[in-house]
This record gives C-alpha cells, sequence and structure tokens, in this order.
C-alpha cells in the first residue's frame, strides 16, 4: 500500500528534503483515500485522519510536512458524502503538487536574479529549491562556480554534485568542516530550508548555522530558497520546532560504538540559523527579509492567532 510505503520511504530517508517529502505524503493521502471502501463518513473521516498523522509522525522537523497533509485534509472540515469528500481529497492533493512544483519554478526564476556573472557559490546538503535557482542562474548564461559540502552522516552532497556535474558547472565538493577555509572565495551562499520560524530563524540540515556564521564574519550574503509552506505557524505561539536526531549508527557503527561505553553519539539532523545571518528568503510570492517571514505566514497563508490557539 503507497501509505507504509510512502511513510517507511520518508522515516528511511530514501524520499528526502523537505519539498518532495510534502508531495510524497500527500500523493499517499489521496491514494489511500481512493482505496478506502466505505461510504460511512465517520470511519472515512477516522481512517483519514489515522492516515495523515502516520505521515506527519515520520520525521518531525520539515514543516512543509504537517501543512502540506492539513491542506489536504481540510477536504473533511464539512463534506456531504464520502464520494464529495474523496474527490476534495484527491484534488487538493493534485493541487499542492502542482503548486509545490511551480513554486520551485518560480523561486528558482527570483534567486536566479539574487546570481551575478562570475559569482562563486556555496550550498549546504541536497535543496531542490536552492539547486534550482543555481541550475536557472547557469541556464540564463551567468558563468558560476559552486562549492558543494559533503553533509555527513548521511552524504547529500553527493546527489547535490552529480545534478551541478550534469548540468556542466563547475562544482567544488569539499567536506563540511573546510566551509571556513574557502568561505573567502565565495560571493554568495544558498541553501534551502525545512523550516522557518516566525522570528525569520531557519531550520535547515546540521551545518547551515556555521556556514552563516562563517558568511557573517566575511559579509558574505546568505540567500534562502523555500515555498511558503516552509513557514511554521505554530511558532507565532512560540512554539519551538522539533529537532530531529536521527540513530547514532548513522555516524559511528553500532560495533564500533560499543567499545566505547563512555561516548555518546549525538546525531542532530537540522539546526537553526537566526534571522540575522540571512539577508533574503526566496519564496514564490518573492524575496524577502527573514524579519518579514511574519508577514508570509499572517497575510500570504492567512493564519492568525485565534486559529492557532
Ligand atoms: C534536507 C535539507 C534540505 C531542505 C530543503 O534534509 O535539509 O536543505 O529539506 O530541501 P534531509 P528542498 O536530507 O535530511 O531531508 O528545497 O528540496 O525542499
Amino acid at each position: 500500500m503507497l501509505l507504509s510505503e510512502t511513510a517507511a520511504s520518508i522515516k528511511n530517508m530514501e524520499i528526502r528534503g523537505a519539498g518532495r517529502i510534502a508531495r510524497a505524503a500527500v500523493e499517499a493521502l489521496a491514494d489511500y483515500a481512493g482505496s478506502l471502501d466505505t461510504s460511512d463518513p465517520d470511519t472515512f473521516r477516522m481512517e483519514m485522519r489515522k492516515a495523515a498523522d502516520i505521515l506527519t509522525g515520520t520525521r518531525p522537523t520539515a514543516v512543509s510536512l504537517p501543512n502540506a497533509v492539513r491542506y489536504v485534509m481540510r477536504a473533511l472540515d464539512s463534506f456531504e458524502s464520502v464520494e464529495a469528500a474523496r474527490d476534495e481529497v484527491l484534488r487538493r492533493a493534485a493541487e499542492f503538487v502542482d503548486h509545490s512544483e511551480h513554486a520551485i519554478e518560480q523561486i528558482a526564476a527570483i534567486g536566479a536574479r539574487h546570481i551575478s556573472d562570475g559569482d562563486v557559490l556555496m550550498t549546504h546538503c541536497n535543496s531542490e529549491a536552492a539547486l534550482g535557482c543555481i541550475l536557472e542562474a547557469h541556464r540564463q548564461g551567468k558563468d558560476i562556480e559552486v562549492y558543494a559540502t559533503e553533509v555527513r552522516p548521511r552524504g547529500q552532497g553527493l546527489i547535490t554534485i552529480r545534478t551541478l556535474n550534469d548540468a556542466g558547472i563547475r562544482t567544488n565538493y569539499i567536506v563540511d568542516s573546510a566551509v571556513r577555509y574557502f568561505i573567502n572565495d565565495v560571493d554568495l551562499v544558498i541553501v534551502g530550508a525545512d523550516a522557518i520560524a516566525v522570528n525569520g530563524a531557519v531550520v535547515n540540515k546540521i551545518g547551515t548555522a556555521q556556514i552563516a556564521h562563517s558568511a557573517n564574519e566575511t559579509r558574505t550574503n546568505v540567500i534562502v530558497a523555500a515555498e511558503t509552506y516552509k513557514f511554521a505557524p505554530r511558532t507565532i505561539l512560540g512554539e519551538l520546532i522539533e529537532i530531529e536526531e536521527r540513530d547514532p549508527s548513522e555516524v559511528l557503527p553500532r560495533e564500533e560504538a560499543e567499545k566505547l561505553p563512555f561516548v555518546r553519539v549525538r546525531n542532530p539532523t537540522f539546526d537553526v540559523t537566526p534571522a540575522e545571518y540571512i539577508d533574503l528568503i526566496v519564496t514564490e510570492q518573492g524575496a524577502i527579509p527573514p524579519e518579514l517571514a511574519y508577514t508570509v505566514i499572517k497575510d500570504y497563508l492567512g493564519w492568525k492567532i485565534e486559529d492557532l490557539r
């Protein structure tokens, strides 16, 4: 069944990256709605809620996931028949996927304007939104070079350098700890986001905060490329974004760790970059300074404090 397969693939990171996770989740939700053999509204609602919980419980940090699932589940707020609710789930899921794919194209077009001919860029992890901007700048004929990090422990940098290589972009592949060494050669850092808080802080792959800190020290601009569904409404209430901590064996094989009883291996997957280290957030609605994150949540996504209580 697509629901359990998708949930497992998100958990084990076969499906990864905040945008891809969100699209896969709504597609699984739509598939599940289509497979439910009931005409009883209560059963339909209950089963759909269970499915939504399974999907949102897979990875805790990427806010795109609950935002996307909630968008589709609004089909169940009020409905006349199971058939109508099912159609609305399918319609909303397709609409989300379409919006998401279109958003990445818009971000690429807007982000590429901030990349100049001759720029040396640095990116971290594997973000389709950030890569979209880089690929678009290259497509426009701008002569660019990229530093891409390795991204311990899961090595998402390898996916990034393959994409850059396939596009024919000059790329330097570096270990994460070489960021400070090379940052003086870099004109612009461009990364994606898993979540953006109301105060403009950006949650992204572990190591992003160190890169932004180095960039700040050398006055190198930092751009975050993120669809508006990565903004986290509940942070208006001061709620913190949960940082996923994955299995220690991703960092050190279990048999090695077992020989070191006084050592605890820690494996946080994301970190938080404060707004003051970020120059611009490029969304599909336009580029904003991080301080305007609240405006996106309130005016564009339409969240009010009273809806969130
Ligand atoms: C992925 C990661 C990406 C963001 C944005 O982490 O941190 O930078 O999710 O990606 P993981 P996108 O590999 O642990 O999922 O722009 O593709 O949504």
